[in-house]
């Protein structure tokens, strides 16, 4: 198993042209591969139902990164006395890690290696990572980026309605919505062909309403925006159902048939009056009103949370606030009605499903639970005993590396860490504590650049797999061409250090067979694929989980007669607002928040290296008020430095209205000097783990240039 992976053969793939997905963001929007006769690849629009033609620029140019010149091509090794990364085989690299993980699972035992994996990942990549994990390392450290995406989200969704998928409807009811509410989400820049169903809505004569400390393009399309201080959602939430309360909107029929616990949290919001979320979050009482009356009187009624409301160390409780007022007005299973989240990387909702996170086996099941360990180990050929219980969340284990008890080697597969940690710089001085950093990547990411081994994987047109898009659809991803000389597949990466490690259970390399297994793996838990079939997505447009059997239905819609809970019912839970773990004071008196540009991906790995992404957003910049500006004596394209407790970056100020002037804004995308994530506060929500991203007290400072 020493030479490259095969890519396979299988329905639906024709050679020279594939009709596949974008490798990006969950709105995995349909694109048709072409390679030319020159081997040129070139990205054409496809007609699928999420974006119906539409990509953003990012599609377009997806493809430039097949054949990029710094695209990683062999296998590197840090070469001991030079210190620098040098070429080296494929035998001579994974020799070296499986060297470096026997030697520092010696001593303390297996604990001593860590796995972070990705929401880019594909089902099977995920399936065969965490199986990885817990069956050739025997490590119960393994979790993932999404736990800097999507856990608030998906924690409040298990605790209130029994299950998470990010939309439980499709995406096109939002179309015919008469009523949408958007927290803390920007679609415009983050998901562009979206906007679609947005112009939709509103064309239908819809009321759309935007909650966002700037004004973005998704609220400037908005009839209403709502500019509260970040960290604040959760009061207006609040203060949102206190109205729909003493207004008799709340749906008391329902909430009798279909919920418990709402005493408590009917109890809990009559303390937030209007005036009351107005102090805090600055949202006028006027615009609280018209936005519950909107929501609490219309027929067809949609929220949707993102990143904005979610990336707090009370996201779960501010997502939880949200789902209160969705179930009191009565939305969850209501037709064209509903809760959802916009979820965020390629496969994020699949990511999750499959046992990449630290608590979970693959089928959305726990850990902890014994059914669950006889089942999955039973799949896979090993004694339940032998499964390493959970883990620990993302930051946590992060933070924990290299230190006297936490691991002393880490695998990264599909996360740049150095760039999207929060607190990236003391993650930094972790990772270079470490006796032994692999990562797999296709081209030299920062964090790639730190590690001692280096293994360049396939791209996503070189390999096929399956992606579960935000509505929980699971589509086909199909490979257009064989990787690159010298190039392995992560499948193919995995199952060569399985065997070298001398693992019990078989990792076969061909995708197909992996998803094979995880039908089975997954088969009785929430996530249940046992139904879903390449050749069943090939022969729909996707099939919906659950999908328990090969002839039943897949599910499109949830929640239409029962949620996923014991007794069927959904639960409310009373949350109360809290002040942001940093609160700003006379050294640090603004606040600090960050999200992403159109034209740029996450850590920029990909994206800073595609040279239309770069002409359209070629560098960092920090947005602030011209109120604020003027008092700090910057202009427009100035240098200046946003300084926090734990350090600094240094962009060009960018001057603009949109923002609240107590507030500024960065994009997160770049690293070195200009790197967002030097600033950011590392507190975490105690329940899912998510980090705060999206706010923290800092200074900015002029940089007087010589
Ligand atoms: N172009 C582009 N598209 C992407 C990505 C990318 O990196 N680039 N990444 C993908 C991924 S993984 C994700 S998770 C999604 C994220 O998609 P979004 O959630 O839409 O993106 P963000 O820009 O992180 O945050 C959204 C908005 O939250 C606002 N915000 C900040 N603080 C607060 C607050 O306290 N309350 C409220 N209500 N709003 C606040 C910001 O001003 C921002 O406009 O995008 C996906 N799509
Ligand atoms: N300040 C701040 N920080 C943030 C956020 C924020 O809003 N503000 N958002 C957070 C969010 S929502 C997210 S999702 C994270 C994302 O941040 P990261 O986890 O860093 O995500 P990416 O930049 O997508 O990193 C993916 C890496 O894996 C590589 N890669 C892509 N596909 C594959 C594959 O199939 N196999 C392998 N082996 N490698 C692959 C890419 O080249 C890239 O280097 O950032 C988080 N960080
Ligand atoms: S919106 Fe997302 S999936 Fe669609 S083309 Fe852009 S990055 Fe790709
Ligand atoms: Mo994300």
């Amino acid at each position: 198993m020493t030479d490259g992976a095969q890519p396979t053969t299988r329905p639906g793939r024709t050679p020279r042209e594939v009709a596949t997905h974008c490798p990006y963001c969950a709105l995995q929007c349909g694109m048709t591969l072409r390679e030319e006769e020159t081997g040129a690849v070139t990205v054409l629009p496809r007609q699928f139902p999420t974006n119906r033609g539409g990509l953003c620029q990012k599609g377009w140019t997806a493809a430039e990164l097949l054949d990029h010149p710094e695209r990683l091509t062999t296998p590197l090794l840090r070469d001991p006395a030079s210190g620098e990364l040098r070429p080296a085989s494929w035998d001579a690299a994974l020799n070296r890690i499986v060297t470096g993980l026997r030697a520092v699972q010696a001593g303390p035992g297996p604990d001593a290696v860590a796995v972070f994996g990705g929401g880019g990942l594909t089902n099977e990549k995920a399936y065969a990572l965490g199986k990885f994990a817990r069956t050739a390392l025997r490590t119960r450290y393994i979790d993932y980026n999404g736990r800097f995406c999507m856990s608030s989200a998906a924690a409040a969704g298990m605790r209130a309605f029994g299950v998470d998928r990010g939309l439980p409807f499709p995406l096109a009811d939002l179309g015919s919505a008469d009523t949408l509410l958007l927290v803390g989400a920007n679609p415009a820049e983050t998901m562009p062909p979206l906007v679609r169903w947005l112009t939709e809505q509103r064309q239908r004569g819809g009321k759309l309403i935007v909650v966002d400390p700037r004004l973005t393009a998704t609220a400037r399309q908005a009839d209403l925006h709502l500019q509260p201080l970040p960290g604040t959602d959760l009061a207006v939430a609040n203060a949102l159902l206190h109205i729909a309360l003493t207004e008799g909107w709340v749906d008391r029929d329902y909430v009798a048939a279909r919920t418990t616990g709402f005493e408590a949290v009917r109890r809990s919001v009559a303390a937030w009056w209007p005036a009351r979320a107005e102090a805090l979050s600055g949202v006028p009482v006027a615009d609280l009103e018209e936005t519950a009356r909107a929501l609490g009187t219309a027929d067809r009624v949609i929220i949707l949370t993102a990143r904005g409301a979610e990336q707090h160390a009370k996201g779960v409780d501010t997502v939880t606030a949200f789902v209160n007022l969705a179930l009191a007005l009565g939305l969850p299973g209501r037709p064209g009605s509903g809760y959802g989240c916009l979820t965020g990387q390629g496969n994020g909702q699949g990511g999750r499903e499959h046992g990449q996170k630290a608590d979970q086996l693959p089928g959305y099941r726990r850990i902890d639970d014994p059914a669950a360990r006889e089942h999955v180990a039973g799949v896979w050929g090993v004694p339940a005993e032998e499964l390493p219980g959970p883990g620990v969340p993302a930051y946590r284990l992060l933070d924990s590396l290299g230190t006297p008890d936490g691991p002393k080697a880490l695998l990264v597969f599909g996360s740049n860490p150095v760039v999207s940690a929060p607190r990236a710089a003391r993650i930094e001085r972790r990772l270079r504590d470490l006796d032994l950093l692999v990562v797999a990547d296709f081209l030299l990411s920062e964090t790639a650049a730190l590690a001692d081994v280096v293994l360049p994987t396939a791209q996503w047109a070189e390999e096929d797999g399956t992606m579960t898009n935000l509505e929980g659809r699971v589509l086909r991803r199909r490979a257009l061409r064989e990787p690159p000389p010298g190039v392995r597949t992560d499948l193919a990466i995995l199952a060569d250090l399985a065997q070298r490690l001398a693992a019990k259970p078989e990792f076969p390399t061909d995708p197909y067979l992996v998803f094979d297994e995880l039908r089975r793996a997954s088969a009785g838990g929430p996530a249940d694929y046992a139904g879903v079939s390449w050749e069943r997505i090939d022969a729909a447009d996707g099939v919906w989980w659950p999908c328990p059997t090969d002839d039943g239905p897949d599910t499109p819609r949830l929640f239409a007669d029962r949620f996923a809970t014991p007794d069927g019912l959904a639960r409310f839970h009373p949350v109360e607002h809290r002040p942001a773990a940093e609160e700003v004071c006379a050294d640090y008196p603004l606040h600090f928040t960050t999200g992403r540009v159109l034209a740029q991906y996450q850590s920029g790995t990909q994206t800073r290296r595609v040279a239309a992404l770069r002409r359209a957003a070629p560098d960092a910049f920090v947005e602030l008020h011209p109120d604020l500006a003027e008092r700090l004596g910057v202009a427009d394209g100035e240098p200046v430095r946003v300084v926090s407790r734990r350090g600094e970056l240094r962009a060009p100020a960018r001057l603009s209205t949109a923002i609240r002037p107590d507030t500024v804004f960065a994009p997160f995308h770049w690293g070195g000097t200009a790197r967002a994530n030097s600033v950011t506060n590392d507190a975490v929500d105690p329940v899912s783990g998510m980090p705060e991203f999206k706010i923290c007290a800092v200074r900015v400072e002029r940089v007087d240039e010589p």
